[in-house]
């Protein structure tokens, strides 16, 4: 009765509000974006815009995601640490040689990686090799790398997430806000946390790096974005610098903090690796690159058939012909 006396009243209201929704899907002023606006300017006057290659908004990556076999890697750490100077360093070393089994085979974003690595070039004619902060934002920031792996003689899709360290940091113990603005942090295969060589190697800074890891990991973890195929990477980033210093303590902290921390990863995830990279080193110390090719080969892309736990279809008969074909595809024989 109520609800009644509600629709009556404001049935006018009702009525008006309809008939100019109608008349604006036919009218002809049909309120456009401004990328829509390029493109329909564009296809009038004969030409097609192309692909821009800088690095992809989270809406873009579909197209990725959706045709081939992807693996999406988060690269985690405050400011400075070495996440982007590790994401464009593979980059280049494919300019030089194969890594590892792995053939380069395209990418969406050249220049994207491009913008990224200039400075970190020979050519660009500076002193030290530098890598440009990372600009705040969530908008453009996936780094796309497609690879051929001649052993398993197939192309592999990665996806590098490449936030700057002020956004991962403004998130950093606060489950509710990464929910609400990463939450695509859910679908990575991998979380490779950075722990910022540098800093490990000055005894005044060291516990804050390990703080820093552990408090970003907890959060992500209660959070629940992860599954239980997940994978964690501990990566000590510019390890020149540690080895330039030759210093047992360092060495030894290092050791027993990354135990630490592996035991408080297992309580959640239990494929951990650890990694020392220098990606960028200073002149006369470890090679470009050092390190990469085996923290690569930890991202390695597993088919979600050989991942799903298969005891459900032994125990109980599948009726579903794609449950079957899962099973199939895993190799286990099925009705
Ligand atoms: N010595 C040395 N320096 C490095 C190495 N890798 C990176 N760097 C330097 O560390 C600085 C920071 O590197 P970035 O890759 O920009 O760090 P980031 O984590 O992406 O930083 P934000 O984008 O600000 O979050 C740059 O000046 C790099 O040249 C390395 O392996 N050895
Ligand atoms: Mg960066």
């Amino acid at each position: 009765m109520a609800d009644n006396i509600i629709t009556t009243t404001k049935l006018p209201e009702l009525e008006a509000e309809r008939l100019a929704d109608v008349d604006n899907l036919i009218s002809d002023d049909i309120e456009m974006s401004d990328s829509e606006n390029l493109r329909e300017d564009s296809i009038r006057k004969g030409y097609q815009r192309l692909p821009s290659g800088r690095a992809l908004s989270l809406h873009e990556t579909y197209s990725v995601m959706a045709a081939e076999n992807t693996v999406l890697i988060i690269l985690i750490g405050p400011s400075e640490c070495g996440k982007t100077t590790i994401e464009t360093t593979l980059y280049q070393l494919f300019q030089r040689n194969s890594v590892s089994e792995f053939l380069f085979a395209g990418s969406k974003t050249i220049q994207g990686y491009e913008e990224r690595a200039f400075y970190t070039r020979v050519n660009s004619k500076q002193e030290v090799a530098t890598t440009p902060r990372t600009s705040r934002g969530l908008q453009e920031i996936f780094l796309h790398l497609c690879l051929f792996d001649r052993n398993k003689k197939q192309r592999i899709n990665y996806l590098f997430a490449d936030l700057s360290g002020e956004e991962i940091q403004a998130h950093l113990a606060n489950v509710n806000s990464l929910t609400q603005n990463m939450s695509f942090i859910r679908h990575a295969n991998s979380f490779t946390v950075i722990l910022d060589g540098e800093r490990l190697a000055n005894k005044h800074q060291r516990n804050g790096v390990i703080e820093e890891a552990s408090t970003i990991l907890r959060t992500i973890l209660d959070a629940g974005l992860y599954s239980s195929s997940t994978k964690v990477q501990l990566v000590i980033s510019k390890y020149d610098i540690i080895e330039a210093s030759n210093d047992a303590n360092t060495k030894q902290y290092i050791e027993k903090n990354l135990q630490e921390l592996q035991l408080l990863i297992t309580k959640y995830i239990n494929k951990i690796s650890v990694h020392k990279v220098a990606a960028m080193p200073n002149k006369g110390s470890l090679e470009v690159g050092f390190g990469l090719d085996n923290l690569l080969t930890s991202w390695e892309y597993i088919p979600s058939y050989l991942q799903m736990n298969i005891t459900y279809g032994v125990k109980y008969s599948l009726k579903s012909e794609f449950n079957k074909l899962f099973y199939k595809l895993a190799g286990e024989a099925h009705e």
